[in-house]
């Protein structure tokens, strides 16, 4: 997969584009990332990126003329068109079905924007989909562009292995089961011992009931859209949990009232 980024602050991806796995997923040519400087773009003589707001009010907006050049320019470099994404507060939220969409698309271009944000008309434009990692607000979109670069990229084939992926919290929608290594004893504290049982059924058991049990504990929303067979609604249902209809269907319309009423 190609990823360009268009940035005035071009070393805040020096760090997490040349550590641990997105290092080697560019190494092994399964991520091809390109940081761009968009005031390489601005043609004026002290390369101006951004201006006053019209009508007013707090901040900078970034001006037009610089970032249609650098997304006109790099969006037409060689290869298939880029899927065009605009890193914003008020964009859809980041969630692991929509890293798995763009670990699909070939070619991605992400828009970090900073001080106010960018001209309305860019994003009209140019910008197929706008997203944010989260409620709270960040000086600018290159940490949230990382962060999607990251979530992206280990999705990409090969990056890691097909075994990490499958069990890991948010890909079926529960949460991941706690991990332990030696020592068996720490502190007092013991590794649960159905894990050193041997036993791979009942440790599988064990695990499934975790994930349920986290899941149901801290983030409830998401066993609504979790695939449960039978056993995890009883071991559920033990915990205090109860599936009503209201979660899992439309909710049912009342019955009409009788005509006497
Ligand atoms: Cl994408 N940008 C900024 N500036 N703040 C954010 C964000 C993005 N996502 C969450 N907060």
């Amino acid at each position: 997969m190609r990823v360009d980024v268009l940035t005035l602050f071009t070393a805040m991806f020096d760090g997490p584009l040349n550590e641990s796995i997105l290092k080697r997923a560019q190494a092994d040519g399964r991520l091809d990332a390109h940081i761009h400087d968009i005031r390489t773009y601005a043609t004026d003589k002290h390369h101006t990126c951004d201006d006053a707001p019209f009508g007013g009010g707090a901040g900078m907006v970034m001006k037009i003329a610089p970032l249609a050049a650098a997304i006109e320019d790099i969006s037409s470099a060689d290869g298939a068109p880029a899927h065009v994404i605009y890193l914003t507060p008020d964009g859809t939220t980041l969630t692991q079905a929509i890293a798995q969409e763009l670990s699909r698309k070939p070619r991605l271009m992400l828009i970090c924007g900073h001080y106010e944000g960018i001209d309305e008309r860019i994003r009209t434009r140019y910008v197929h989909q706008e997203l944010s990692i989260g409620d709270y607000v960040l000086t600018g979109g290159e940490l949230a562009a990382m962060v999607v670069i990251d979530a992206v990229a280990r999705l990409l084939d090969g990056v890691i292995s097909a075994d990490s992926l499958a069990e890991e919290s948010h890909s079926d929608s529960l949460l991941e089961y706690p991990h332990y290594t030696r020592p068996a004893l720490w502190q007092e504290m013991p590794v649960p011992p159905v894990l050193r049982s041997g036993d791979h059924g009942k440790i599988a058991v064990w695990r499934r009931q975790q994930r349920l049990e986290r899941t149901y504990l801290r983030r409830p929303e998401l066993l609504s859209t979790a695939i449960l067979d039978k056993a995890d609604r009883a071991f559920l249902r033990s915990l205090g949990w109860y599936d009503s209809l209201w979660t899992q269907h439309p909710p049912r319309r009342a019955k009409p009232k009788a005509e006497s009423e």
